[in-house]
């Protein structure tokens, strides 16, 4: 059904007109601004093993066939248009998009340099920082072999509304490019079925919160206005002073990959187990869940309705992201290490702290739905997670910045933005972000898992076990434009 291709929230009606964009979206590639449509999608990753033949290729067959924002703005009307006809067909639109690592960027350009001390390094050499399991030597010990090889060099992302679609461009792809490269490893995602759609693997509905991109959306209520240059390079708002980079670079973004495996029953069995001890009475299993996402399955805000899901408001963009933290320092309706509180803290920090550490998230959930085998067992059988991307024109100001600065640090928001106090006037230690924070070999603990709402005043923390997030691999690219594709990086 067209209605289940997944669509950013970014609604048509809140599109500017391509003649009124600011933004040059015929160069931009499409998955980095407005999300390439997918319910299904192929990671093709590579090395390139004969660079002229590649470059060939590029320049004359591939290049031509990368999807570009403009295109994807245009499908984004379509689809609405033909969704208010009630035409409800599976529509045969396929997207390609190209992203290299630094390897890569080198190979077709050497010497090239683009700015970028994270995207230089590369993800295994973060992966410590980052936090993940790493050995003595700093080795991740949870990557799997073709990530931890440290030889990706690109990324072909493959976007349509059947498997069979993404596999025969694939096909298709695979044709044109021979022998020019080599397919390091391939992961597939799908956007999970019937009514798990736009949920991820926990359950939640994903997909609500991104920023509004200055010169391309009008605001929904809620939503942050940013200047492009925090998602793409050669804009306003790229820093202060502006990164020093070759013109080229101009309309492209960086690229984080991140394979999270998520431990579903162990996360369920947890929130089931957990829930009855907090608080003196316990608390509902589905609160304690909430709280710790700081939504609702539904995806309706606790910050809007902290004590009872409402499906309503989750169903309405003018509503579902139209509230921040002002009246709740102390943390009653959300919690400060709530997983949407840690990743974008809104009125808890000035918000000129806020937007340059802005991200614009593209990922889709991979692996089987949970079997009845698993469910009993309390225990994963079968890999599956979120396939994680976002965008931004700066990975340290970016992605690491939520990961290392805010979702890992027990003391993020307080102090860093001064103390904050709990109504009984102790000072908040936040805790981790419960779902996406690792500690290393530190105490896993979050603030305050039962609301005191409307009144009231216990003070809990949560313990919480291993992690229900397992990093599996990833690697740091760089999404040229279309029009650096078909000349600087393929002359
Ligand atoms: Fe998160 N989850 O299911 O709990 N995320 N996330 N994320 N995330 C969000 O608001 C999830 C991850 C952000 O603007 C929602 O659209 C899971 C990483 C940001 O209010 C849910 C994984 C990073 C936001 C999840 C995961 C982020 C956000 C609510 C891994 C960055 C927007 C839906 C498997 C380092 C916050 C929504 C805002 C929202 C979940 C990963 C960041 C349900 C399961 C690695 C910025």
């Amino acid at each position: 059904m067209a209605s289940d291709i997944l669509l950013r929230p970014t609604s048509a009606t809140s599109l500017f007109s391509p003649a009124n964009s600011t933004i040059d979206l015929e160069a931009i590639q499409g998955d980095v601004l407005l999300g390439l449509q997918k319910k299904w999608q192929l990671f093709v990753f590579f090395k390139i093993v004969d660079v002229p033949r590649f470059k060939h290729v590029l320049r004359c067959d591939i290049g031509r066939r990368i999807t570009s924002s403009a295109e994807v703005q245009m499908r984004t009307l379509l689809l609405e248009e033909i969704k208010a006809a009630g035409n409800r067909d599976v529509l045969p639109l396929v997207g390609v998009n190209i992203a290299f690592t630094e390897a890569g960027i080198t190979k077709l350009m050497p010497g090239a340099d683009l700015g970028d001390p994270s995207f230089k390094a590369g993800q295994l050499s973060q992966a410590k920082a980052l936090g993940d399991p790493v050995d003595a030597a700093g080795k991740p010990t949870t990557w799997s072999a073709p990530f931890l090889a440290g030889a990706i060099e690109g990324v072909f992302l493959l976007a349509a509304g059947t498997e069979v679609d993404v596999r025969a461009t694939w096909a298709l792809l695979d044709g044109l490019l021979g022998t020019t490269i080599e397919v390091v490893e391939s992961q597939i995602g799908l956007v999970r079925p019937g009514a798990a759609a736009g949920h991820e693997h926990f359950g939640f509905q994903d997909g609500i919160s991104q920023p509004c991109v200055k010169g391309l959306t009008s605001p929904l209520p809620g939503q942050q206005v940013v200047s492009p240059g925090v998602f793409v390079c050669g804009y306003p708002g790229e820093g202060k002073p502006a990164p020093a980079r070759p013109a080229w670079v101009k309309d492209g973004a960086f690229m984080v990959f991140r394979l999270l495996e998520q431990k579903v029953p162990e996360f369920n069995d947890f929130l089931n187990t957990a829930a009855p001890t907090l608080g003196g009475g316990g608390i509902d299993p589905v609160l304690l869940g909430a709280r710790m996402v700081g939504r609702w399955k539904s995806g309706a805000p606790v910050e809007t309705t902290p004590l009872q899901d409402d499906t309503t408001v989750a169903a309405d963009p003018t509503r579902n992201n139209d509230f921040d933290y002002s009246d709740d320092t102390g943390e009653r309706r959300c919690p400060y290490a709530a997983h949407i509180r840690k990743t974008n803290p809104r009125s808890d920090i000035p918000e000129q702290a806020l937007t340059s550490h802005r991200i614009i998230r593209a990922g889709i959930p991979f692996g089987p739905e949970l079997d009845a085998a698993e469910i009993l067992a309390k225990t994963t059988q079968q890999s599956r997670g979120l396939a994680f991307v976002c965008y931004q024109a700066s990975i340290p100001n970016g992605f690491e910045f939520l990961q290392i600065s805010w979702a890992n640090n027990p003391d993020f928001v307080s102090p860093i933005a001064g103390p904050k106090h709990h109504p009984d006037g102790t000072v908040v230690h936040t805790g981790l972000d419960p779902i996406i924070g690792q500690a290393g070999t530190g105490a896993r603990v979050m603030d305050e898992p039962v609301p005191n709402y409307p009144i009231g005043g216990i003070r809990s923390s949560l313990n919480l076990p291993n992690p229900f997030i397992v990093p599996r691999g990833g690697a740091y690219f760089f999404a040229p434009s279309i029009p650096s594709l078909m000349t600087e990086l393929s002359e």
